[in-house]
């Protein structure tokens, strides 16, 4: 008798069991691990925002890991390694998806993104929807989230006066080292240079480049103005990056839980972009306090000469058809 009910009561808990489905495995698995990896430091808003915010909110079903200053994988091998399962999150950009997928070069043009309400709209309605698919089918990374990335501006160690891109003609300016980045760099008026984001400040210490590009915060965050002389405020890029999430361990959430992940996604979004703005706002005074020049150049002639060359670039050939009025479009 003992030995039937056992029997029956094993094949009840099984079949309990396999109705539970991913419930039994994800309790008895214990948490997802979430692994970031990326080459911001620990201090940069982004991560502190996926700490503070991200973290907490998947915390009852997962561990976030996050890997800062380029510890985990370089600077833009984070995708590919989502791609093939070494890596399950990161922070990623335009300019690393346009590698990938030609479609996205359109989002690393200059002066063409407004800004941080420009860019909500534009992918949280149809265009950021076709977009983020192209990823999903191409790469097997689920796209949670645009962030504000703030404004890039031109940086550098050399004194001279930079009004025109005329005034760049000759100037090392490091980029980072995707295509995408350098053409950018061509279409200020310098030189570009390759240079991976956690050697810029050596570089702009040594003299081994004559400037850099980012937003003002992250000047702040890496003491970049420790090394450097002036801040052009050429405003070139309304910089933006998103959270890059592994499809296969979305696959295996449960509904559930997938919702926890975007919610958590959008609201560390939306904190990090409401952080950059605000400090965005402040860093002009800051960088004058630590002795820096910071003046607005001729903007109308950075813009005219970096449309121009987007324009008539080979990147635009790969732009989806009429996108580029739609984006313009969304208000
Ligand atoms: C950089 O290398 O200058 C850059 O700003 C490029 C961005 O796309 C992004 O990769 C960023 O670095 C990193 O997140 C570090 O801030």
């Amino acid at each position: 008798m003992t030995i039937k009910i056992a029997r029956r009561t094993v094949i009840a808990t099984m079949a309990a069991a396999a109705m539970a489905g991913t419930m039994v495995s994800t309790a008895y698995a214990g948490k997802i691990k979430l692994r970031m990896s990326t080459p911001a430091t620990a201090t940069d808003f982004r991560s502190k925002g996926l700490e503070n915010i991200f973290a907490r909110e998947v915390a009852d079903f997962a561990t976030y890991e996050p890997h800062y200053n380029d510890t985990l994988f370089k600077q833009g091998t984070e995708l590919v390694a989502i791609a093939r399962g070494n890596l399950e999150m990161s922070i990623t950009s335009a300019q690393e998806l346009a590698k990938l997928i030609p479609e996205w070069s359109i989002f690393t043009a200059g002066y063409l993104m407004r800004g941080p309400e420009h860019q909500r709209k534009v992918f949280e309605g149809d265009i950021g929807k076709e977009m983020y698919k192209l990823v999903e089918d191409k790469l097997g990374v689920k796209l949670l989230s645009v962030m504000y990335f703030g404004t890039r501006q031109l940086n550098l160690r050399i004194d001279k006066k930079i009004n025109t891109p005329a005034d760049l003609k000759g100037v090392n300016l490091r980029m980072p080292g995707t295509d995408a980045w350098q053409f950018l760099g061509r279409a200020l008026g310098a030189n570009p240079t390759p240079m991976a984001f956690t050697e810029v400040y050596t570089g702009l210490q040594t003299g081994a480049i004559d400037g850099q590009d980012n937003p003002l915060p992250t000047d702040k965050d890496k003491k970049f103005y420790e090394v450097t002389k002036q801040i052009v405020l050429t405003s070139h890029l309304a910089d933006m990056n998103f959270l890059a999430f592994s499809k296969k361990v979305w696959d295996k959430l449960t509904p559930e839980q997938q919702a926890k992940v975007m919610k958590a996604a959008k609201d560390a979004c939306a904190s990090i972009t409401a952080s950059i703005v605000k400090n965005e706002a402040e860093l002009v005074d800051f960088f004058k306090e630590k002795g820096l020049k910071v003046y607005t150049p001729d903007v109308d002639s950075f813009r005219k000469r970096a449309q121009k060359m987007y324009l008539e670039s080979d990147f635009s050939k790969n732009w989806p058809k009429g996108m580029l009025d739609r984006i313009n479009a969304v208000k």
